[in-house]
């Protein structure tokens, strides 16, 4: 069974909105192009409450950028996003929802982040996806959207460790990089866990 995962193609992620990775939208109609393609539609929603310790504005003194310690691991603070009931926290308009069966939410623990759709940062806390995966006998899962070197990195990090057949589709992903090199380096890092990447028209079929 193949099942697409979509990380995080919300708004705040988008040009725009409030952590805007440069040309997030352009792969949402690439996204849409696959789901025709695939068993299962699985996607994941960075879900915060307002008074998570991952954004700047809830500690003083702090700036974006800035890292600080968070419950005990190193947290970068980030502008405040995809905060809990609001615009920026939906999917984006023009994704194509209707197929996706499960919605996976994380960081709603304001004491601690999870950039990856399996656990949080300390890895304490499952959000019930491997699990789920396994219950729908998902064997080979492929991962597209948002940011490549944060979200969707941790995610193939974790979907190796769980022993899923993993595969990055690398048009179908874009990243934040705060510094110039880190979705190349993400990519990398993922190739040399154990997975495959490929472009979409190994899907599509172009
Ligand atoms: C993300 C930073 C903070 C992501 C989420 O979806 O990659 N990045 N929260
Ligand atoms: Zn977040």
């Amino acid at each position: 069974m193949k099942t697409l995962l979509i990380i995080d193609i919300q708004n705040d992620f988008l040009p725009g909105g409030s952590l805007a990775v440069t040309n997030g939208d352009k792969i949402i109609p690439i996204v849409n192009e696959l789901i025709p393609h695939y068993d299962n539609i699985i996607a994941t929603q960075d879900y915060h409450p307002p008074e998570h310790g991952s954004f700047a504005s809830n500690h003083q003194g702090k700036n974006i950028g800035d890292t600080i310690q968070l419950s005990g691991l190193p947290q970068i603070l980030w502008p405040t996003h995809c905060v809990e009931g609001t615009t920026g926290a939906e999917f984006a308009d023009t994704l194509h929802t209707q197929r996706i069966d499960t919605i996976f939410r994380k960081g709603t623990n304001p004491n601690i982040d999870s950039y990856s759709g399996f656990y949080d940062n300390g890895h304490l806390k499952s959000t019930g996806l491997a699990k789920h995966l396994k219950e729908i006998g998902t064997t080979q899962l492929h991962l597209v959207g948002l940011a490549t070197d944060y979200c969707v990195k941790f995610s193939a990090l974790d979907a190796l460790k769980e022993g899923f057949e993993t595969t990055l589709i690398k048009d179908a992903i874009q990243g934040v990089n705060l510094q110039p090199n880190d979705c190349t380096q993400a990519i990398q890092e993922i190739k040399n866990a154990g997975a495959s990447v490929i472009s979409s028209n190994d899907i599509i079929g172009k």
